[in-house]
């Protein structure tokens, strides 16, 4: 865990260097006020960053429950081709229908593992419980198994390069569809009586929950806070408006993450035009029937 634990040695490199009065991007925000880097195409350079995170090993955590387990194959054939490639990775699938996990060939080094967990009849308790089972079986396996966790929404296919440059001890994504807009704007739980609540006056951006991670430590100390927190709103008969969506983002109101993620990282074609400054769309939502693929 380079960035959390020590500093990590590389070997001699050539590159270009950096040039102090010449930032690279002018068009964008690079830092967070609290200098968590912002990741932009363009800020960093991939050998270096793959020479720091040597002898890694990521944990993709999806879920494909029901109908969900169809986006399995163009998930797991994308990111072959362009997540954390040349590192060691290990997809762990959460899913109630095990046979249904589509076999793909996998480069060296990266394996999958299928854990069979219970189905929800509402699915907005599929949606909710994914904090649940993520804190258990990071006490369970992924404490022991990885050294970062990358929790991703399985709707979703990888279009470019998604490597180590978003590796840190808590890292969170700009959501696609709120990154320009004004803090009041946000789509956070704003009833009082849910645990997720943000007053108006509070908020530094709007996070996507279909991309956020960390080392294992820090996801499990997020997920087991998230799940505490509906299980308090199930008590006192709220859910949050969007889900763990809302709560990750209580949670990252006040867990500052060490690194963000720009909408390069979670994007929808379908939804939004491009504008100039997002020169690669890395992670896109697959256009989906919600009506076929969301009834039982
Ligand atoms: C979800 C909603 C309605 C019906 C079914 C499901 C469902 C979700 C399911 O039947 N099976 C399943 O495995 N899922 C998992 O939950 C799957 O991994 C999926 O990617 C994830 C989130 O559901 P999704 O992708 O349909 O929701 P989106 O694309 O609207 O995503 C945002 O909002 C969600 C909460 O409402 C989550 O916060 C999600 O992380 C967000 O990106
Ligand atoms: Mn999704």
């Amino acid at each position: 865990c380079p960035d959390t634990c020590r500093v990590p040695r590389v070997p001699r490199m050539l590159y270009p260097k950096a040039h102090v009065l010449q930032p690279t991007r002018v068009d964008v925000l690079l830092m967070t006020p609290w200098f968590a880097p912002i990741i932009w195409d363009g800020t960093y350079d991939s050998a270096i960053l793959n020479a720091q995170f040597k002898n890694t090993t990521i944990g993709v955590v999806v879920f494909a429950i029901k109908k969900y387990v169809v986006f399995l194959k163009l998930f797991l054939e994308t990111a072959e081709k362009y997540f954390m490639v040349g590192h060691r990775v290990i997809y762990y699938i959460l899913t109630d229908r095990p046979a249904d996990v589509p076999q793909i060939p996998l480069q060296e080094g990266r394996r999958v593992v299928i854990l069979q967990v219970r189905n929800y009849t509402r699915w907005q308790d599929v949606v909710l419980h994914r904090m649940e089972m993520i804190s258990n079986f990071s006490q369970q396996r992924f404490l022991h198994e990885v050294d970062y966790l990358v929790s991703a929404d399985i709707d979703m296919k990888f279009s470019d390069h998604v490597g180590v440059e978003i590796l840190s001890s808590l890292f969170g994504t700009l959501h696609p569809g709120f990154y320009a807009s004004d803090r009041r704007r946000f789509t956070y739980e704003r009833r009082p009586l849910s645990q997720a609540y943000i007053p108006e006056d509070e908020g530094d951006f709007y996070y996507a929950a279909a991309l956020y991670g960390g080392s294992v430590a820090e996801v499990y100390r997020l997920a087991t806070a998230c799940h505490q927190a509906t299980l308090i709103d199930k008590a006192n008969g709220i859910e949050a408006v969007w889900h763990e969506e809302s709560h990750l983002n209580k949670y990252l109101l006040y867990h500052k993450p060490t690194k963000v993620l720009s909408p390069e990282y979670v994007w929808d074609e379908r939804m939004l035009r491009k504008p100039p400054y997002l020169r690669r769309l890395r992670y896109v939502a697959v256009p989906k029937n919600h009506a076929q693929i969301r009834s039982r």
